[in-house]
């Protein structure tokens, strides 16, 4: 049993800012939660404390190619001859350059703010497209990552069968990541006892793509997720949208909502080009979106009609997916600018109650990605103790209070205006380090030159 106490001079609660906050923690969670009182000995002292954000989409290994691809090739650079790339970089990839890759990948994650990770994970098999001997041999190398970093796992094992809509047989480069519907099985079960040892881990499935899935096939992998959350990659590119209206005369979204029972349990990763229609039905099914903002202007996908969606109140997260950047508030603060750009307005993303874009933000990443990622991530009693602290002398939040401070951090501060992380308890993050920074990071560039140079 570990019991320990934290005292923070003002902590975000579910209803508010709340001051001279007194945190009893017993075995991970929140034993007991009291305002306005004083520290006591023994305490540990804190200033601005903030519940922990979740990631609500990652593919972790892809921190191993971060920067790798911002070159001018042959031909006109796309979405598509960067996914090439990435193809090639997965051909070298074994067990311990995953595990190495994604715990790097994990820290900074903590690091800038995130406490549970999901991830959409679907290099399967060996480089020859050779299942290994335990199907769930990565799941549990990316079970592994999270537990050596501490944070908090929603593992999203991902079907994926083809390689366009309609069912095309897949390509060579994607050899690592196929399954059929009955291996895939084998897979779920494999990856709930690579994922059972850690604490709060939650299991979901996750169609890649109805590029590589058909509906058919969903519909038949949705029982697996016995309750958890399903994911799934949608209209992120104009040439999907084109592909998928010639395929089956519907747009993706369209596709989507039409054929399959989506609602709140789901998430829709990017659903980057809707239609008004479209995206008021997710509204009324209560999906959440999924944003991905780096990744998405890395890519060159296009930008979510987010400001109308959350006027009618639809309910999104935030991803770091790619991880070319790891930053929990650059993802809001891009989230947030992409509108202003696109719509050539101010403060596009605060609700009418809520005058502060960045505490608008904040909550909605925190409901959104809460919901998608099958966890609660809220400060009250008998919950986990994720918790964020920012620090107090940093001078983007100088004189600043309350809201004030988390508009401070998303639009003038940077990844060191976090102090300290903790997840079910337990520091992992202090003055902005990860306590195992040294050592995930030897073995990130270990297993880099052999990724980049032995192959
Ligand atoms: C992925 N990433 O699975 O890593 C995808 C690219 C695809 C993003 N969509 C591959 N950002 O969609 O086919
Ligand atoms: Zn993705």
């Amino acid at each position: 049993m570990s019991r320990t106490a934290l005292w923070f001079r003002s902590l975000l609660l579910p209803d508010g800012w709340a001051d001279d906050v007194r945190l009893v923690i017993r075995d991970g969670r929140i034993e007991t939660l009291t305002k306005d009182t004083p520290a006591e000995t023994g305490d540990e002292i804190h200033e601005i404390g903030l519940p922990g954000l979740p990631n609500l989409h990652s593919h972790a290994f892809q921190r191993g190619m971060a920067g790798l691809t911002e070159r001018r090739g042959a031909t006109a650079d796309s979405f598509w001859t960067w996914r090439e790339a990435m193809y090639r970089f997965v051909d070298h990839m074994g067990p311990e350059e995953v595990e190495a890759i994604a715990a790097q990948a994990f820290l900074e994650m903590l690091e800038s703010g995130f406490t549970r990770v999901g991830e959409f994970h679907y290099v399967h098999h060996d480089p020859d497209g050779t299942p290994y001997a335990d199907i769930g041999e990565l799941a549990a190398r990316i079970a592994t990552a999270a537990g050596e970093t501490g944070i908090a796992l929603t593992l999203l094992p991902v079907f994926y069968r083809h390689a366009g809509f309609g069912g095309l047989p897949a390509a060579h480069g994607q050899r690592r990541f196929i399954n059929d519907i009955d291996r895939y099985g084998r897979l779920i079960e494999a990856s709930r006892k690579a994922a059972s040892s850690l604490p709060g881990a939650v299991v979901g499935v996750a169609p890649h793509s109805l590029r590589a899935a058909t509906p058919e096939e969903i519909l038949e992998i949705l029982p697996l997720a016995n309750g958890g959350p399903v994911h799934i990659h949608v209209a992120e590119q104009v040439k999907e949208v084109e592909d998928c209206l010639g395929w089956s005369g519907q747009r993706p979204v369209e596709l989507l909502l039409d054929r399959l029972p989506v609602d709140e349990r789901w998430c829709l990763v990017h659903a980057t080009h809707v239609t008004e229609a479209e995206s008021n039905n997710i509204v009324a099914r209560g999906a959440a979106v999924g944003l991905c903002p780096i990744t998405e202007a890395n890519l060159g996908d296009g930008l979510f009609p987010a400001q109308s969606f959350m006027e009618r109140g639809g309910r999104f997260g935030v991803g770091s997916d790619s991880n070319v950047l790891i930053d929990a508030a650059e993802e809001l603060r891009l989230l947030e600018y992409g509108q202003r750009l696109s719509l050539r307005t101010r403060n596009a993303l605060a609700r009418a109650s809520t005058p502060s874009v960045g505490r608008s933000l904040f909550d909605a990443a925190l409901a959104g990605g809460a919901q998608a990622l099958g966890a609660p991530s809220m400060l009250a009693v008998g919950q986990p103790a994720d918790l964020v602290s920012l620090k107090a002398d940093d001078t983007a939040l100088a004189h600043r209070q309350h809201d004030r401070w988390l508009d401070g951090w998303i639009f003038a501060g940077r990844r060191q205006t976090v102090d300290c992380v903790w997840r079910a308890g337990t520091r992992l993050v202090n003055g902005g380090r990860h306590i195992h920074r040294d050592a995930i990071g030897r073995r990130y560039r270990q297993a880099l030159h052999k990724v980049l140079h032995q192959s």
